[in-house]
Parts: C-alpha cells; structure tokens; sequence
C-alpha cells in the first residue's frame, strides 16, 4: 500500500507541473489518492530533481532497457522532433517510469538523462519527447486492448534494442578487399557493395579486427572466374558446394577457411537481382562476418544448429529498414509467422512440439544434418531465430555480443555462462522451449 502511495504521489507532482495540459489535469482527478500526503513526507519520500524546463525528474534517473549511450558527450541533443524519430527507435523518451504509465504506447521507453538533453522537444511539457506533442494522446486507462488477450510485445523490444544499440555505438568504415565477376551486372554490383557498406558501417565498431573483407560478386555464367578467387581466398567451405545451390536463384554467403578466415560471397544475375531497398540480407551475411572473425574455426566447430543462422535472421530482420522501424516491425511480424508455420507443419507432422523433441532440436541437432539449414523445416534459419529471439529478450543484444566473443575459447555451455550468468542448458529447457511452446502454435494459428 505504500509503495502504491508513494507511485501517487510522484504522479501528482509531474501533474502538477504540467498543469497547463488538460490530460494531466484528467489523470490529476483519476489518480488522486484518498488522502495527500503532506508536503514534509513527498519531500522526503520521492527524491526528484526539477530540470530546467520545470518538469520534475527522479533522481537519480530511471531508464528502461533501451541500449542507447547514457555517458554524457554520447547523448545527442536534437533540434527537431522529425530527426529525433530518426535517432529514436522507442516512442518518447518519457523522464520517468511514472510519466510512461501514463499512457498506453507499449513501446515507450524511459530515460532520464535523454530526455533531460532533450527536453526542449517536449513542446507540452507532458514529461514524454516528441509524443503527440500538444495533442490527444493515447492514454492508458483507455487502452483498446485492455480486455483482450495479452500480446507478446517482448519481441518487439528485442527487435527495438538491436536498432537502439546498433544505432547508438559510432560508424566505422570497415576495409574491403572487393571483386566482381565479368559478367555481374554493374547496378548489382553497386547495390550489393552498398547495402554490405551499409551494414559494416554499424556492425564494424563491434568487429575487433582490420583484416579486410574479401566480397565478391559473381554472376552464374562465372564459375572458372569463381573458383580461381575462391582459391586465391584460400579454399573456404563455400567452393562448388555453395555454386551448386546458389545457381539457381542467387544469394550470399560466408565461408570460412581451414584457419578460421571469413570470406563473403553474393551470386546477382539479370533473372535474380539483389534487393535494394530492404538491407536485412546484407546485415545477416555481416552478422556471419562478425561471427566467423570473432571466434573464427574454433567457434564455428563449437556453435549450435540455431545459432549462426537463427541470430543473423533476426538481426538481420531486426535491421529491415534502417530508417522505419514500422516498416520494420509490420514485416517483421509476418516473417515470425512464416516461420512459425514451417515449425509447426514439421512438428504437427512428427509428434507435436514436445519438449524432448525440442530439447534434440535446440541443444544436440547434429550441423551436418541437411535440415539444419538447407532443406525444410531449416532448424537453423526458422526455430534459430525464434531461439535468438529468447536470447535477446532474456539478456539483450550485448550478451549476442559477448557470447559470440566468448565462443572463440570455450565450449558453448562455458560461453553462455560467461556472457549471461545463465546455465545453457538449464535456460532452454526452463526459458527457451515454454516460450516456443506458447508461442508457435498461436503464430501458426
Ligand atoms: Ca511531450
């Protein structure tokens, strides 16, 4: 009962402060408590700060798991709002988890200190930046949704956090050692360097080499001009084998070398031309880079089924589009549907989604199964990303990172418990396979 006073009582202060709003001054009735404390006890009890702009802030500051820089000289201060949805892949940010609740936006996110360097954009001094500012908004005791079943928003926030963290470490212009085949079309060419440029420019802070990126292009009318590079690249596992099931509609990959060295390849021709909007192709082939030069031939011997493809698909996916998250997230959304369809018509078809049968999947699938990634269901490619998906939610993006790191030494139980605290085996059996459990049949409908 008293925490429930406490959380009134700071509401009644930012409502006050905005008095001049006619929403806050609705929640001011709502959200009165029976009795108001005295001025003494919110002095002592509520430890706020006034910012300049006379929004009371807590202090000190409360954030929600967004990703973004906190460091002062990383937090940009923009001018308007139109830049700021560029910068900002969350809705608000709100100056407190008290303003948040407030509203009914799932996708609000909280941050003191940001909202502090922005507070200027908060035209209506609601407490939230560049949100419906000076007009309706949607508030939370009018929720459209509050009968209904609740939805798995977490993804969703995964999906945020990769864009947020990505978003938020600097560029860096990652070396190319590039090569096109004689007959590759030259708009290709260009479209496949730029979206791969694109996609090493945010993953290249993140990449703890210089070695150049051997890329090339090659067209399926190119094949003695592709084995001779591919030689020269020192005969990674791409070769033939990779020819053979790229000729007929194209597409990347990266191959590394007996010594663990990543090489990427893409296969564009006139009847099958690279995407050029969508970068997501381009960001899961990086992922792969950043993989495979991160733990080099020791990792890939270590990584599970799930992992390589399963965490480059949603990355990938994650990154769509770089500047529209909606987009982003709407595609995002019938791509785990998909997905989720193929699951369940595998397991529909061999037993049900059972936890032994999951337990096989997940955590002893053999790599070298042509399931894993080149015939349905595409362990890898499709109950992969939901598995990445868990991983993110569960520990975000970073512990992608640092397990990735942690893989070049360790067997993949030591790794996880280095990047997340977490025992490996004992989170996919309690965390990972309920949640896929819950989750697939109601995608697949
Ligand atoms: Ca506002």
């Amino acid at each position: 009962m008293e925490k429930s006073g406490l959380k009134k009582s700071t509401l009644l202060l930012v409502a006050a402060a905005a008095s001049a709003v006619s929403v806050a001054a609705t929640l001011l009735l709502v959200s009165q408590p029976e009795t108001v404390p005295s001025e003494v006890a919110v002095q002592e009890e509520k430890k706020t700060k006034t910012l300049a702009n006379g929004v009371i802030a807590p202090f000190p500051g409360e954030n929600s798991k967004h990703g973004y820089l906190l460091e002062p000289n990383r937090i940009p201060r923009l001018e308007t709002c139109e830049e700021w949805d560029e910068f900002w892949v969350y809705a608000g940010p709100a100056v407190s988890f008290e303003v948040a609740e407030k509203y009914f936006e799932p996708l609000m996110a909280v941050s003191t200190q940001i909202y502090d360097v922005n507070q200027h954009l908060d035209e209506d001094l609601d407490g939230v930046v560049c949100f419906f500012e000076n007009a309706e908004k949607p508030l939370a005791n009018k929720d459209p949704n509050k009968n209904q079943e609740p939805q798995n928003l977490a993804w969703q926030e995964a999906v945020l956090e990769v864009r947020a963290v990505i978003n938020s470490e600097s560029t860096r212009n990652y070396p190319l050692d590039f090569a096109v085949s004689p007959n590759v079309v030259e708009s290709h060419a260009k479209t496949i360097r730029n979206g791969v440029e694109q996609a090493l420019r945010f993953w290249g802070p993140f990449i703890d080499s210089d070695r150049p990126l051997a890329m090339t292009v090659v067209h399926p009318k190119d094949k003695e001009w592709f084995l001779k590079r591919w030689e020269k690249l020192g005969r990674d596992n791409t070769g033939e084998f990779w020819w053979d099931l790229a000729v007929p509609n194209g597409g990347g990959a990266v191959g590394w070398t007996p010594a663990g060295i990543p090489n990427m390849y893409f296969m564009a021709a006139e009847q099958y031309p690279p995407p050029r909007g969508p970068v997501d192709y381009y960001v899961h082939e990086v992922t792969h880079f950043f993989q495979t030069v991160t733990f080099g031939a020791s990792g890939e011997s270590i990584a599970p089924c799930w992992y390589g493809e399963g965490t480059a698909n949603f990355i990938g996916f994650s990154m769509t589009y770089t500047n529209d998250v909606d987009r982003t997230l709407e595609e995002f959304a019938s791509t785990r549907v998909d997905r989720a369809q193929i699951l369940m018509r595998f397991y529909d078809a061999n037993g049900g989604l059972t936890e032994k049968r999951l337990i096989r999947d997940i955590l002893n699938f053999p790599k070298g199964d042509e399931t894993c990634q080149h015939k349905e269901p595409a362990f890898g490619y499709n109950l992969g990303m939901f598995v990445a998906e868990k991983l993110i939610i569960d520990f975000g993006f970073q512990a992608f990172i640092d397990l990735t790191r942690e893989m070049d030494k360790a067997n993949m139980a030591n790794a996880f418990k280095a990047a997340t605290g977490a025992d490996y085996e004992g989170w996919v059996k309690e965390e990972v396979i309920p949640y896929l459990q819950r989750e697939l049949p109601i995608l697949a409908g």
